[in-house]
């Protein structure tokens, strides 16, 4: 997929700039995970810049077509506001990458920040072996795990989490949940009061809600990510599997709906496989530039 995409755009940036050719550009967004939507309004625009701005050549209409895409994409840097106590809150659906991302993110939090007081709590009390899990990656990263038994309340964890940070002084807690959608009345009263415990403790600024969307489910992450935002209300987005064949068109798309930024992105399945998500470079990859 990953090469038929970058050769049917080099195709494309090969033909005539015709009516095909806008045609050709909306159907590749389509197949990129951007949605018709969006693919419709981009080529659009593309139409409408290049006749105004007299754009001759493909090399400039490219250019053009990466500030229209850009135009739709929010970047911004995670990194914990230092000595205060700041909880990351990671949410989504099943097997997307939550509790990875958790690990991956202690070691680049430490490693490329110097971060060295993180916890990890343990709040994915839903499944045994998630516990488990997170302990494997407190080991790796040499972080503090905090849980209790399968089946506790994450609220009660995520408590416990935050206490034990206090006493220790700790600056960042990462904290995993049950990968879930099933229910929302359900996901919403589990999170209202995981709300309430964390915001008896810190600023608001603080406390991120991030949800962890898998780019190999394509335009179904929009869905995703427009439930979970319903439900809790969002702060920001990791975008795992990059380092499949997906094009990660879901980025734009999920940015441009709901006006919030992509802050990660998973590129593989060891701790090293995370890095900041990069507007630029993203389109670049995406446009083959
Ligand atoms: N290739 C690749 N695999 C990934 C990436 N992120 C996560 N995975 C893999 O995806 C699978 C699921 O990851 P988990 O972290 O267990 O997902 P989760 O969201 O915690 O899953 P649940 O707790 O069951 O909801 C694991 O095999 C991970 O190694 C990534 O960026 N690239
Ligand atoms: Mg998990």
């Amino acid at each position: 997929m990953l090469k038929s995409f970058s050769q049917k755009l080099k195709n494309i940036f090969s033909s005539e700039i015709d009516e095909s050719f806008y045609e050709d550009m909306e159907d590749l967004l389509i197949e990129s995970d951007i949605g018709a939507v969006l693919a419709i309004q981009i080529t659009d625009r593309l139409k409408e810049q290049v006749k105004k701005k007299k754009i001759k050549t493909l090399e400039n209409v490219k250019l053009e077509l990466k500030d229209i895409i850009g135009d739709y994409i929010i970047e911004e840097e995670l990194i914990p506001d230092r000595d205060k106590l700041n909880i990351f809150l990671f949410l989504g659906v099943n097997g997307v990458g939550k509790t990875t991302t958790i690990g991956r993110l202690a070691n680049y939090y430490n490693k490329q920040k110097g971060i060295e007081n993180i916890v990890l709590s343990a709040g994915d009390t839903f499944r045994a072996a998630a516990i488990d899990q997170l302990k494997i990656h407190g080991e790796r990263t040499g972080h503090r795990v905090v849980s209790q038994q399968h089946g506790a309340d994450p609220g009660a964890v995520i408590y416990d989490s935050i206490k034990s940070a206090q006493a220790k002084g700790d600056e960042l807690i990462l904290a995993d949940t049950a990968g879930r959608m099933h229910n929302k009345s359900n996901l919403i009263k589990e999170l209202e009061k995981i709300n309430k415990i964390v915001l008896n403790a810190v600023a608001q600024e603080n406390y991120k809600k991030i949800l962890v969307i898998d780019c190999t489910t394509g335009q179904n992450g929009l869905n995703q990510a427009l439930q979970f935002n319903e439900a809790v209300k969002i702060d920001g987005v990791v975008l795992t599997k990059y380092d499949s064949s997906a094009k990660g068109g879901i980025i734009p798309s999920i940015c441009n709906k709901l006006k919030i930024p992509f802050y990660f992105i998973g590129v593989g399945e060891g701790l090293e496989d995370i890095k900041p998500f990069n507007k630029e470079l993203y389109i670049n990859e995406l446009l083959g530039i």
